[in-house]
């Protein structure tokens, strides 16, 4: 089996796909793009995944999009040594209701924090044109974009997504705690877990991590996730915000 994973370093949505890669030790190509430079908006990249959004994971010349549907796909093709799907129907339709949360909520509101913090200066950089000219070209996120402007989103959408960051850990803090934890579903670590991940880490990596100061289920998550083998080669240098960008250093350190 040969796998290439076209994807970004700091991108969450990839460092779910490589997490699982890394957890099954399936070798993998990885094809690096700079989502700041548009490579994600080139013809030859949009033929491949239409969404003009990383990651894309090719498995022998069959391309599959989209994170959450290639990390359940490589535990179908893939199932050992640990699968992250519980066996039980009822368990496992549980599994991709949290999934879709994850996506709905966490995965997406974090984006305004993160464009708002790391990604802003690069915007702001651009003439208005240039700017409107980058947004359109994006067929998934042009909306995004053109609302969040060369300035940054307001006040009031940053409130709103710390909020539905807060509602999220509300929620993981009850699944933990109702399933006996570490992982939301209980004792085995699942997809959920997975898809989660990197919105958690990028909070750690924005000096939000104070949201969960009074959450000792979810410290206990992120200590155990970190702790997990395939966590190191997942977020190797560079895959970390603040690692990238100097200016987030000193605002995270600041803000602990
Ligand atoms: N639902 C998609 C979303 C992918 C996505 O939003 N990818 C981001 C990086 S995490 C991206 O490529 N952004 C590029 C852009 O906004 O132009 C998935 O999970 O794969």
């Amino acid at each position: 089996m040969s796998f290439t994973l076209y994807n970004a370093p700091q991108s969450t949505c990839s460092q779910r796909v490589r997490f699982v890669l890394n957890a099954k030790g399936l070798p993998f190509e990885e094809v690096k793009l700079d989502l700041l430079a548009g490579d994600q908006l080139k013809p030859d990249y949009l033929e491949l995944n239409p969404n003009g959004v990383v990651p894309t994971l090719d498995h022998d010349g069959s391309i599959v999009i989209d994170s959450s549907v290639i990390i359940e796909y490589l535990d179908e093709i893939a199932p050992g040594p640990d699968s992250f799907t519980p066996k039980d129907a009822v368990a496992r339709a549980r599994m991709r209701a949290l999934m879709r949360f994850i996506d709905e909520m966490p995965a997406a509101a974090v984006r305004v924090p993160t464009f708002n913090l790391a990604f802003l200066p690069r915007f702001a950089a651009m003439s208005e044109e240039e700017f409107v000219a980058f947004a359109e070209s994006k067929p998934l996120r042009k909306e995004f974009m053109l609302a969040m402007g060369r300035k940054g989103f307001p006040e009031k959408d940053m409130n709103a997504a710390l909020d539905r960051l807060a509602r999220t850990l509300a929620r993981m803090e009850r699944e933990i705690t109702a399933s006996g934890g570490p992982w939301l579903m209980g004792s085995r670590i699942t997809l959920a877990d997975v898809a989660v991940m990197p919105a958690i880490v990028r909070m750690a990596d924005l000096g939000l991590d104070t949201m969960w100061k009074d959450k000792p289920a979810i410290a206990r998550w992120y200590e155990a996730i970190r702790a997990h083998q395939a966590f190191r080669p997942t977020y190797y240098f560079g895959s970390l915000l603040t690692e990238r960008f100097p200016h987030l250093r000193e605002r995270a350190a600041a803000q602990r």
